[in-house]
């Protein structure tokens, strides 16, 4: 059927195989894969990559019951039922590749932006995520795709603030004296990370942690402020408030490199302890003491992640506290500053890979990845251009992890609508394909990885064959191209080539064969002395960008869209973080993975749970206005009074009726970066 991929012929390889790990998690771990007469029998975490250090968490090393799960897909699948009914038959690749081509050159022939690519980071690999996927609809002309549904608020006040996606060496946290673990549960998603906050809390460090939840972290750390969710920057701002008062600022490091001292100072006067405390629901003793434990100690540094920045004031969060590192200079030392994504450091050639010029002038609308449930409802309108008549879905469950479930689903189930599912597994988003196209795992095909919480880049080489009919993405997207009649010789790169093309010369490429990773050259500390890589090259407290924007040049606290006690009928704030043992949607249908999971549930504190009637086990009806949602109740001293916490993401259908926590959820942004805001979020809980 004319189709070699060029991982075909890894057949009996013995010896232990390197790779790296795929999943949307900053630490990016080196694997060892052990394989036996052609067959993965062991995944286990490289000991010589320090990062590593020989360590998976459990769903990794649990990699081989997912990679040979009774459920993986095997072939490829033709929708034979009703649109989301799961029902399919086997068809032959050629049939759905030519098939699938004459679809999208019919639509293309009428509009090209009626097509929308949508994929995150099922896999975080450069190759088979955005390179020949990215040039197939770049030379189609199909919609662009606003990948934000995870970062991107936080990526854009980052870049506002420092100049990008920077910051702290990791390992260095091993050496801080005090450490704020800021909306993240390092234990459950940043393990290699709290490995090296035990070294430093060994050697004397305090740990404290900032969270609504009183996560496996915040009892290992010895203080835990529990604030409500998206109140962090009335926080950083009253840690500002103390540091003036109490004069604990760097003068000398605040003249040389910052931007916009004196708005700032005025702007944090008025963010007294007092007044933070009330809007965050925290004691002013705490703030007081916290602003006297990163006024007074060094090195001092930040574990900043994602949680908290999934709100209206998500991006405007996410300033106020990177401002905190310069304000008492912490970058001075090594082990001082702030991590939130490393990712800018690396230097991708992302226009090689992703050949943005194959556009040839066009510029296609973008389409929101957060508001794919408006946007497939959407008629057609001078505004909005085409209505969309194509999805091609790869590396993403977008009817599991989008905000506003209903809509998603009834935009996905559009009897007009052809969706194509790259996949290893019938998810959530598979059963309303047209097509379901079985995809390789990272034991199958080449790739080449940065990494959000460290500095090194990572060579993923295939340890086995492909299962089944299984084919990389990137070959997927060859064949296709092909049949579109794409005849640019960039459409047959192969896998090995694209490696080499991501990084170009920057990287040591033997290096990677070699030895399987390979660490950025970057100072230890990267702004001692400054030189941040900001349009002024300092700290900017100020963002003229943001003022040009029409938005407030410095940080403030923005009240969520949807705040605690602002609405009689939905009074409790509601989060969704990970659960533990899943990877947002990924990895929900290993057995043993779920059976630690248990049950899809919601953690209620004891004083909400007494006024409902709620008892441990049983079932509730979460709901707002946009849906309702049924699990599990756990009375949980996790939960504060006010806020419940629904373990994400599960698999809607393997959930108690058919939904999960994101059928509450809103399509609202966030003020920058124009990001979901999942912990934004207000319900009612009642016994089912
Ligand atoms: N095991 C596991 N690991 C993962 C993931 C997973 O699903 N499972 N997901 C991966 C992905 S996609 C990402 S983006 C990364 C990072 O993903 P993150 O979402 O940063 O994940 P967590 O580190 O679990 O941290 C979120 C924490 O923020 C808290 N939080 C919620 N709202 C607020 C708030 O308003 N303020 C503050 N201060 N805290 C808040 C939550 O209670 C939670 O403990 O993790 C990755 N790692
Ligand atoms: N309520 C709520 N919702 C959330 C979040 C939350 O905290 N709360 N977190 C959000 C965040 S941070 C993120 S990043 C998003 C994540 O959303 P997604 O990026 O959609 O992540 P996953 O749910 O892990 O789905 C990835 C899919 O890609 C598939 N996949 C993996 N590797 C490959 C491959 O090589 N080829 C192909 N074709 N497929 C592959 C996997 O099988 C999996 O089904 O979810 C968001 N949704
Ligand atoms: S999910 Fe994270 S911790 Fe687990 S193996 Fe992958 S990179 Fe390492
Ligand atoms: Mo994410």
């Amino acid at each position: 059927m004319g189709i070699s991929p060029s991982v075909r012929m890894m057949k009996d390889i013995q010896k232990p195989v390197r790779g790296a790990c795929p999943h949307d998690c900053p630490d990016t771990c080196s694997l060892v894969t052990t394989v036996e007469n052609g067959v993965a029998v062991r995944v286990g975490g490289n000991p010589e990559h320090r990062h590593t250090d020989g360590v998976l968490c459990t769903k990794v090393s649990r990699y081989t019951e997912r990679t040979y799960h009774p459920e993986r897909l095997l072939q490829p699948l033709r929708r034979a039922g009703p649109k989301g009914a799961g029902k399919f038959e086997p068809i032959t690749w050629d049939a759905a590749l030519d098939d699938i081509a004459q679809r999208l050159a019919a639509i293309a022939a009428r509009d090209p932006q009626a097509i929308l690519p949508y994929s995150y980071a099922g896999t975080m690999g450069l190759v088979q995520s955005e390179s020949i996927a990215a040039r197939f609809f770049h030379k189609l002309g199909a919609s662009l795709l606003d990948r934000t549904i995870c970062a991107s608020a936080g990526a854009e006040a980052l870049t506002q603030t420092l100049g990008g996606k920077v910051g702290m060496k990791v390992e260095f946290f091993a050496e801080s004296k005090l450490i704020l673990i800021w909306g993240s549960n390092s234990i459950g998603s940043n393990l290699h990370f709290w490995r090296l906050a035990q070294a430093a809390k060994r050697a004397g460090a305090k740990l404290v942690c900032i969270d609504p939840r009183r996560t496996e972290t915040a009892e290992k750390c010895h203080e835990h402020v529990q604030l409500r969710p998206g109140t962090d920057a009335a926080l950083a701002l009253a840690l500002m408030h103390e540091l003036i008062v109490n004069d604990w600022l760097d003068h000398d490091y605040i003249a040389q490199h910052t931007l916009g001292w004196e708005g700032l100072r005025e702007r944090a006067l008025r963010w007294s302890p007092e007044r933070a405390a009330a809007i965050c629901g925290v004691s002013v003793e705490q703030i007081r003491s916290l602003a006297c434990d990163w006024g007074t100690t060094q090195p001092a540094a930040i574990r900043l992640n994602y949680g908290m920045q999934r709100v209206r004031g998500g991006g405007n969060a996410v300033r106020a506290v990177a401002c905190l590192t310069a304000l008492t200079g912490a970058w001075r030392h090594r082990a001082g500053g702030i991590l939130l994504s490393s990712s800018s450091m690396f230097p991708v050639d992302k226009a090689a890979l992703q050949r943005p010029d194959l556009l040839a002038g066009r510029t296609p609308r973008t389409i929101n990845m957060v508001t794919i449930g408006d946007d497939l409802l959407r008629p057609a309108s001078p505004a909005f251009g085409p209505k969309i008549e194509a999805v091609i879905v790869y590396n993403s469950n977008p009817v599991a992890v989008a905000p506003e479930s209903s809509k998603v689903v009834a935009g996905f189930a559009r009897d007009d609508l052809f969706t194509v599912v790259l996949e290893h597994f019938q998810t959530d988003t598979a059963d309303y394909a047209d097509y379901i196209l079985p995809a390789t795992t990272q034991l199958e095909h080449w790739d080449v990885h940065m990494a959000y919480g460290h500095t090194d880049v990572l060579l993923n080489r295939p340890a086995i064959a492909p299962v089944g009919q299984a084919m990389p993405n990137t070959q997927i997207f060859r064949e296709l191209a092909r049949r579109m009649g794409f005849d640019d010789p960039c459409f047959t790169q192969d896998d090995q080539s694209l490696c080499r093309t991501a990084f170009g010369d920057r990287v040591d490429y033997n290096r990677l064969l070699e030895q399987g990773f390979a660490t950025l050259d970057i100072p230890d500390a990267p702004f001692a002395q400054g030189g941040f890589p900001t349009a002024s090259g300092r700290c900017e407290f100020f963002s003229e960008a943001l003022a040009r924007q029409g938005q407030d040049g410095l940080p403030d606290h923005l009240s969520n869209y949807e705040t605690a006690g602002s609405s009689a009928r939905f009074p409790l704030a509601m989060i969704s973080p990970p659960a533990r043992n899943f990877l947002n949607s990924s990895f929900v249908n290993v057995r043993s993975l779920r059976d630690i999971e248990g049950e899809p549930l919601l953690e209620i504190h004891a004083s909400d749970a007494a006024e409902r009637g709620i008892v441990s086990g049983a079932v509730v009806r979460v709901f707002n206005d946009r849906g309702e949602y049924r699990c599990k109740a756990q009375v949980s001293a996790r939960a504060r009074p006010g806020v419940v916490n629904g373990l994400g993401v599960w698999w809607r259908k393997l959930g108690l009726d058919g939904t999960n926590v994101n059928q509450l959820t809103s399509q609202k942004l966030t003020d920058m970066g124009r990001g979901p805001v999942f912990y934004d979020c207000l319900v009612e809980v009642r016994p089912a």
